[in-house]
């Protein structure tokens, strides 16, 4: 590879410290990206706030300018050859990938080189690197090969030391290693992620905040990465720092949803302060703080937790449940988790109206076809679950598992890209190669099926009901229209044709339109069902009120009685008779009366269900194809057409108000 020189006497006056969160490739060699991302990163504000401090204090020296950009692989094109036009001598760039887990490796390399070759200082750091150094002597091979074309790795984590890395980059000096595995930063003082408005808006919600308010965790399961690199001590935020940045997010930014990325909030011994002080923001200072966090399946048990929680804003918890089946736990070293409680565990935050969403690993040794079925059976009748993310177990570097399989010679894939837990990385006992992931892809489908999502949202909790509903599509569109993992997954795909993983040939401009008309038509076809879907489901179990309820029963009655048989001025007089009984109850136009044959407005939202639309469009698609066109009546499509658009504009409009569209009959309905 040639590196591009720039002299080298003249010294910088500007360091602009560009920091990228790298997507990975798809199956076919696409880097992931998409229009609007869902969950945006926790390391880039991270890193974005420590580096923020420099600037402030003017820690690399009162004459250096500092610049910094983000950039976000999964929500936008990297300008490559823009940002390595703007580095000079006098005006220094360092690149610094950020974040980089294992799946994400191949792609973070690929730009990594890129930016080498055009001459750029390059850091490359986050779980990959940091967990692959902490469980081997010797560097692993794909790391030492960047090391080798000149690219700076980092292990660990870097709130003490990160001053230090960019003077060496102003110097032009960064060393090949910098390894801080061995010094776990005090967070207390340490500034907080920063948010950034601007790259928030390239995610479906922009008031979304994350920050992670502690590190570290103090069990053992060996399928995870958190002990050998964060270690088993934990470490936590002030509740200070944190109240000041959310108190400040809300203020300047509008940000009032945060998900706290701890691994396990309830281990994190300020828990307390900390829901006490979102508590006063959200009473005293009327801040309407919500927040989601991850917990262990223990947490529950720890007295005032679940209520205080609760009271702070928690509207749903991510719980480490990982696996119905004790011998399973037990073989990951997870017997924290007892399965004889998981029932009054999730009732206990059910109880607080708290939504619960638990993380499920398929593939460990005891699990059979057979086995995985039932067990997803039971999450939905027995422990009734609003929510699961399920994953396939991975030997991720840095995990036990990992070691271990490593050591005895087992094998595992080579290629680093297939680490996201949706890909089969090592043979199973039981699941042969592709079974497994049928077995995965089947419980995917058995959980976020019609009948149980229409179940959830039928009890959800009004308040809850839209963040649940919203979720819903978030996953169905990751899982039945991406075809990938819902915390990979955006919406709406794009794919640069020059973009492709290294060993995947460019297509023609020809070749590559072809495919993106296949993919758009793809991606219409199942957003249009989708959306029929979601929208019978809204119909179906939308909260209503029970004024909205009686009125509904009366509005039929009288329909019935006088449907057709009246005209619009005697309509009317009935209506008004009616609002005697009924003191909600408008009385329409009688122009709105003359509508109504028309079926808009009070029909679209007393229906329950557009079944007999689906029966309708069914008959006529049959009668098309068997050519009975005169069977098919013109009036008839128009108005089935109608009816049809005026539900989906309906309920468009309930999904982006996120209320339930009873027509502000009352204001209590979710
Ligand atoms: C929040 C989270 C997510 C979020 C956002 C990710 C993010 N980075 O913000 C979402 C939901 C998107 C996510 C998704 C996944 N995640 Co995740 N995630 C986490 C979690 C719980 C917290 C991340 C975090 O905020 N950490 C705090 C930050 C500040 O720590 P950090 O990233 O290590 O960064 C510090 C240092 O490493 C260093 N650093 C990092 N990068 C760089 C770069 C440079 C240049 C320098 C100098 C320093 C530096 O500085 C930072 C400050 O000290 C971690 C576990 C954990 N405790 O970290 C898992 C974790 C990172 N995720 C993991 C996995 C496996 C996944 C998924 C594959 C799982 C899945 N299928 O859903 C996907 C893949 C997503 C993808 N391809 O992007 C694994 C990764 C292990 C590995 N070897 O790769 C982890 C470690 C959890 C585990 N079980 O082991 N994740
Ligand atoms: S899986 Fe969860 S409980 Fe287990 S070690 Fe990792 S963070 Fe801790």
């Amino acid at each position: 590879m040639r590196v591009r020189q720039t002299d080298s006497h003249l010294s910088p006056e500007k360091l602009r410290i560009v920091l990228i969160r790298p997507s990975k490739y798809d199956d076919e060699g696409y880097v992931i990206r998409h229009l609007r991302g869902v969950l945006p990163s926790n390391t880039l504000a991270c890193l974005s706030g420590l580096t923020d401090e420099l600037k402030q204090t003017h820690a690399l020296g009162r004459g250096i300018e500092v610049e910094i950009r983000i950039f976000d692989d999964t929500v936008q094109k990297i300008p490559i050859r823009r940002i390595i036009r703007s580095n000079s001598q006098r005006r220094r760039t360092v690149i610094a990938l950020v974040g980089v887990q294992s799946n994400q490796f191949p792609r973070a390399a690929d730009l990594a080189r890129q930016f080498r070759e055009g001459g750029l200082q390059v850091l490359i750091g986050g779980f990959h690197i940091s967990g692959s150094l902490s469980l081997f002597a010797d560097i692993p091979s794909e790391i030492r090969e960047l090391m080798d074309l000149g690219i700076s790795v980092v292990a660990g984590e870097v709130e003490d030391t990160w001053a230090g890395i960019l003077r060496d980059a102003l110097e032009g000096r960064l060393k090949p290693l910098y390894n801080f595995l061995g010094c776990k930063p005090d967070l207390s003082t340490r500034p907080v992620p920063r948010v950034h408005h601007r790259y928030l808006r390239r995610f479906i919600a922009s008031n979304y905040g994350t920050i992670d308010c502690g590190r570290g965790c103090p069990y053992r399961c060996s399928f995870c990465t958190i002990i050998n690199v964060q270690g088993r001590t934990m470490r936590f935020r002030s509740k200070e720092t944190i109240i000041r940045a959310i108190r400040d997010n809300y203020q300047r930014y509008g940000v009032d949803y945060y998900f706290f990325t701890d691994d396990n909030f309830a281990r994190n011994a300020l828990w307390r302060e900390i829901f006490q002080e979102l508590a006063l923001l959200r009473d005293r200072e009327g801040i309407p703080i919500r927040f989601m966090m991850q917990v262990d399946t223990q947490a529950y048990r720890l007295p005032d937790f679940i209520p205080m929680a609760a009271r702070a804003g928690c509207t749903q918890v991510f719980i480490g449940l990982e696996s119905i089946n004790q011998k399973n736990l037990q073989s990951a070293g997870k017997c924290q988790n007892r399965v004889q409680d998981y029932r009054d565990m999730i009732a206990a935050w059910h109880a607080e109206k708290i939504a619960t969403h638990v993380a499920y690993i398929i593939g460990f040794p005891f699990d059979t076809a057979e086995s995985v079925r039932e067990d997803i059976d039971r999450l939905k009748s027995d422990l009734k679950v609003e929510q699961a993310s399920f994953f396939m177990l991975t030997p991720l570097p840095g995990s036990q598992d990992h070691l271990q399989m490593v050591q005895t010679g087992q094998p595992i894939d080579p290629d680093l890209n297939n680490y996201d837990a949706f890909h089969e990385t090592m043979p199973h006992p039981h699941l042969g190669p592709g079974e497994w992931t049928a077995v995965y892809r089947d419980a995917w489908s058995s959980f976020y099926s019609f009948d149980y999502i229409r179940q959830v949202l039928s009890e959800a909790n009004p308040e809850n009901y839209w963040n649940i509903f919203r979720n819903f599509i978030w996953y169905r569109n990751s899982v039945m229209i991406e075809g990938g993992h819902p915390m990979i997954h955006g919406f709406f795909r794009l794919k640069d044709r020059k973009e492709r993983r290294r060993g995947f040939t460019v297509e023609s401009r020809l070749m590559h339109l072809r495919r993106r008309l296949r993919d758009w038509s793809a991606l219409a076809r199942g957003w249009f069902t989708l959306m029929l879907e979601m929208e019978e489901l809204w119909l179906q179990t939308r909260k209503r009120s029970e004024a909205e309820l009686r009125l509904m029963v009366e509005v039929k009655r009288i329909r019935a009685e006088v449907h057709r048989n009246l005209h619009a001025a005697e309509l009317q007089i009935a209506h008004i008779r009616a609002k005697a009984y009924f003191p909600g109850l408008r009385v329409p136009s009688r122009l709105a009366l003359r509508l109504r044959n028309l079926n808009f407005g009070i029909a679209a939202r007393i229906t329950y269900s557009r079944a007999d639309l689906q029966q309708f469009w069914l008959r006529t698609r049959l009668r098309l194809k068997h050519g009975q066109l005169l069977r098919i009546r013109p009036l008839k499509i128009a108005y089935a057409l109608w009816r049809d658009t005026q539900l989906m504009l309906l309920f468009a409009i309930a999904l982006a108000r996120g209320d339930s569209g009873s027509g502000g009959l009352d204001s209590r309905a979710g």
